[in-house]
């Protein structure tokens, strides 16, 4: 049957005429002489069709999917490195699209935290001059400074990360495994990565074959962070298909080792892999730093920097 408006006035039916007439979309002209934003018990919202909604989705989304099926850089993982990485990048180079993939709903990785489920986030110098960049404010104590709370630095760097036209964020989207190809010498290559809603991904033991997805790139940044339930999900998936030999593991918390081996380690771990963050402390065999912040926004700056190497190269 056909979809019952629920018009108060002659003026929405009159919106309603209007947008059948003109398709589903409804002239701004007729919204602006319908809407009423009355905290007094007034309030009026411009007439909606449900499938205007279902359709305002759904072109994005598969408009999104079709159009980064090739991207030029796929970052895996929104963490504090991904975010960083994709935040120097999209700002560096505009001309670049940006894709990152994040396995959860909820971007941001562990950074909405600081340590042991505080609030406060502390970040080692230099990196305080990204926080700076951001306009993340902080108090400075000397050899570090401290975010009021971790939530401030990840809310702040997704929003301006979402803001660049060349990123695009699809979340609840997890890497199953990478695209290896060989070149013309023979030698192995990392094309692209191969997807799958998270949901999908999860389920796969329970459900007879369900095929995933694929977007190739010339850059992957691999940015899954240690190991856990979802982690070092490329560190391991190189060592399953042979390109890597073992695993280097995650080694014991010792900070003023762990930041700069994670930052001055970060680099193209296999041809056209680049790893970032704790996911390198897997691969590498380094140190934790556990509750301290700076390394992941500068290995992400340095990811963004090889990114932009490779590319060019
Ligand atoms: O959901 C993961 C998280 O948001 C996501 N991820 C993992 N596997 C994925 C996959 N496909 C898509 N296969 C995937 N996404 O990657 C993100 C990793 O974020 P993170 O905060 O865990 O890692 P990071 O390296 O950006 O920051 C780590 C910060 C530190 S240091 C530390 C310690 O020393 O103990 N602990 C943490 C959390």
């Amino acid at each position: 049957s056909p979809p019952v408006a629920t018009a108060t006035s002659t003026t929405e039916e009159q919106v309603f005429e209007l947008k059948k007439a003109n398709g589903v979309q409804t002239p701004a002209k007729a919204v602006d002489s319908v809407v009423v934003e009355d905290y007094a018990g007034n309030y009026k919202f411009a007439p909606i069709e449900e499938a205007e909604v279902s359709r305002a989705m759904i072109k994005r989304y598969f408009t999104t999917m079709y159009e980064r099926a090739v991207s030029d850089v796929v970052i895996v993982g929104a963490g504090s490195a991904g975010l960083s990485c994709a935040y120097h990048l999209a700002k560096t180079r505009p001309d670049l699209k940006i894709t990152i993939l994040e396995a959860n709903v909820a971007p941001g990785g562990g950074a909405w935290l600081g340590g042991q489920l505080m609030s406060a986030m502390v970040v080692r110098k230099p990196a305080d001059r990204f926080l700076a960049e951001l306009g993340v404010p902080f108090e400075d104590e000397g050899a570090f400074v401290v975010v009021k709370h971790a939530a401030l630095f990840t809310s702040t760097i997704l929003s301006k990360v979402l803001a660049f036209p060349n990123v695009v964020l699809m979340n609840a989207t997890a890497v199953e495994d990478l695209i290896v190809r060989e070149d013309f010498q023979g030698k192995q290559r990392v094309g692209g990565v191969v997807t799958n809603w998270t949901l999908v991904a999860l389920n796969h033991d329970t459900q007879s074959c369900m095929d995933p997805n694929t977007i190739t790139a010339p850059v992957i940044v691999s940015a899954t962070g240690h190991d856990g339930p979802m982690g070092a999900f490329s560190a391991k998936r190189l060592v399953s298909s042979g390109l890597l030999k073992e695993l280097g593991n995650m080694r014991g918390l010792d900070m003023n080792r762990a930041e700069p081996a994670i930052v001055n380690g970060t680099r193209e771990v296999t041809p056209g892999l680049i790893m970032t963050g704790m996911e390198l402390s897997e691969h590498d065999g380094s140190n934790r730093m556990g509750p301290t912040f700076g390394a992941m926004m500068a290995s992400g700056i340095k990811a963004a920097h090889e990114a932009i190497r490779i590319l060019d190269s």
